[in-house]
């Protein structure tokens, strides 16, 4: 009798547990999204380590997926975001370059998520022009934001200012945030969107002290001449010796520039507010502790620039670029490491989904450029990282070709929602399960729109696969270019007129016409585009 009590007590005493075990494991995961601004995968351990230590970041590659062919479909800020966002190419979502407004009407994947009782929120940079929909609660920057003391809108619709360093700001706010709604049953999925590394390249006072200290190795293509490429590489604004602003961006205060009038070569225009703009943000006891970093800098400069040769000084602002650059990273992977930590010491990581992954690629002097907005390799490629606990096998790595299109899918599909029909990616959950033989892509479509603008890259479409991308320049220009991925990584030859390739040609060709039906591209889509941009007074 006594063992049946006994018995029937420990029953009784295990129930609860036992119900609150059962609904913690069928719980739907939360998830993630983690998205900094123009960060390179060449700046990320995982991918590569010639340039940086990246042990956090790295974290979501060990204990999760390395994506090393994925891809943006149109290599910029906004139009990034947008494909993200509604998991359809920027032609048809509208958001083809950072210039126009986001049409608020599209479905974005957050508003999805609340709708299936999901809690939601976003933190960081959007750069919409208005705000995110479909989230509880927000925190954006307005445009491209501030790095220093930055100003925020905020979930009523008001800007706040915020003291401190923007990257730690925004990961405060997040913390905060899953603290407070992270703590019951209700699954959640959070956007954490940093600002950094984006220009003008602004680390925290410290971490500016550290890296002005450091020494980079060079990218083999730093000097490249553009030969045998098409107009497109020779006419881009973007090459760190002729481009690349003394005062915005190499941190040459204009006092130091008109002191040396005349001596100052080659003359690169500067936007008026480039130095002081972000500098005069800081309070006075912040700037005590940048301005003996920029009085070395300047002073070297003041000294030695005139001396150099214009080899010695395409180096010297490719070490200023990447200690500014590499420096404003460090903080991104200090933080990712407290979000982190956070989960594993909440008990939050078990069941939630984290990725990793930038707006698009970034040149790191490679071409002897900055920026992006190309489809060769290094814009068009973006780091993509998924750790998801006892789905995902740890330390795999994945090459095929997925792209940010995909993303909406595979996390509507990963916590058990239907995707909408007209959405236009692909879920990766077979790759991220390991079933590849389910995966059927072998190719992806790129366009790229904002010309003229900034950087003067012009319009653009192809297709990449593993092997090859093929490549058409139209709007100024009628020109293709062929690169042959696998014999020449670092794309420096155009063997579009090789006799050797013209079958290739001719099946890519094909393909691409294939691929723009499927996506529902046209000539007639372009011409769109460049219409709008006649009726807005851009182009004549
Ligand atoms: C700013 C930058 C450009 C950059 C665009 C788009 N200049 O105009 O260099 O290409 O943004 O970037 S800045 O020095 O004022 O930042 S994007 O990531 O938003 O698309
Ligand atoms: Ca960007």
């Amino acid at each position: 009798m006594k063992k049946v009590i006994l018995a029937v007590a420990g029953i009784l005493f295990l129930l609860p547990l036992n119900t609150k075990a059962q609904k913690s494991k069928t719980k739907r995961p939360n998830i993630i999204f983690i998205m900094s601004d123009d960060h390179a995968y060449q700046a990320i351990s995982a991918y590569d380590d010639k340039l940086i230590h990246t042990p956090n970041i790295d974290r979501l590659a060990k204990e999760g997926m390395l994506f090393t062919n994925a891809s943006v479909t149109n290599s910029i800020c906004a139009p990034s975001r947008a494909t993200i966002l509604t998991g359809k190419h920027t032609h048809i979502n509208g958001k083809v370059d950072n210039y126009f407004p986001f049409d608020t009407t599209q479905v974005t994947f957050p508003q999805i998520f609340k709708k299936n009782g999901y809690k939601t929120a976003m933190f960081g940079k959007l750069h919409f022009g208005n705000n995110p929909k479909g989230v509880d609660e927000f925190m954006i920057l307005p445009g491209q934001g501030n790095y220093i003391n930055p100003d925020f809108i905020v979930t009523n619709g008001d800007t706040i200012r915020k003291e401190g360093y923007v990257t730690d700001i925004i990961t405060d706010v997040s913390l905060d945030w899953l603290k407070k709604e992270a703590a019951d049953d209700e699954p959640f999925m959070m956007m954490y969107l940093h600002k950094a590394p984006h220009r003008p390249w602004w680390p925290r006072a410290d971490k500016f002290k550290e890296f002005t200290k450091k020494r980079f190795p060079e990218p083999a293509t730093l000097f490249d001449d553009y030969k045998n490429r098409g107009t497109a590489a020779k006419t881009a604004e973007m090459n760190l010796l002729t481009h690349m602003m003394y005062s915005h961006d190499s941190k040459i205060r204009p006092e130091t520039l008109a002191k040396m009038e005349g001596k100052v070569f080659p003359v690169v225009e500067e936007y008026p507010n480039g130095f002081y703009g972000p500098y005069n943000r800081a309070t006075a006891e912040q700037k005590a502790l940048y301005d003996p970093v920029l009085d070395s800098i300047n002073d070297f400069f003041y000294e030695n620039w005139p001396k150099m040769n214009d080899t010695e000084k395409m180096k010297w602002k490719y070490q200023r670029y990447m200690q500014d650059y590499l420096g404003s990273i460090s903080s991104v992977d200090d933080n990712v490491g407290r979000l982190l930590d956070y989960l594993d010491e909440s008990g939050l990581a078990a069941n939630t989904i984290v990725i990793y992954t930038s707006d698009q690629g970034f040149y790191l002097g490679e071409h002897g450029w900055f920026d992006k907005r190309f489809i060769y390799d290094e814009s068009f490629k973006t780091p993509l990282l998924v750790r998801w606990p006892n789905v995902v096998k740890p330390g795999s790595v994945e090459n095929e070709m997925v792209q940010n299109l995909d993303f909406a899918q595979t996390m509507l599909e990963a916590v058990g929602i239907k995707p909408p029909n007209d959405m236009q990616g692909e879920s990766l959950i077979p790759l991220l399960k390991g079933n590849k033989k389910d995966w059927t892509r072998d190719a992806v479509y790129y366009q790229y729109y904002e010309y003229p603008s900034v950087h003067m890259v012009k319009r653009h479409y192809g297709i990449v696969s593993k092997e090859f991308k093929l490549v058409h320049f139209y709007y100024d220009v009628d020109e293709w270019e062929l690169y042959d991925r696998l014999n020449d990584p670092n794309e420096m030859n155009n063997v579009y007129n090789d006799p050797a390739y013209a079958d290739t040609v001719k099946k890519l060709k094909k393909d691409l016409i294939a691929l723009r039906i499927k996506y529902k591209d046209s000539p007639e889509q372009d011409q769109k585009y460049i219409d709008k941009y006649k009726s807005a007074g851009m182009i004549k």
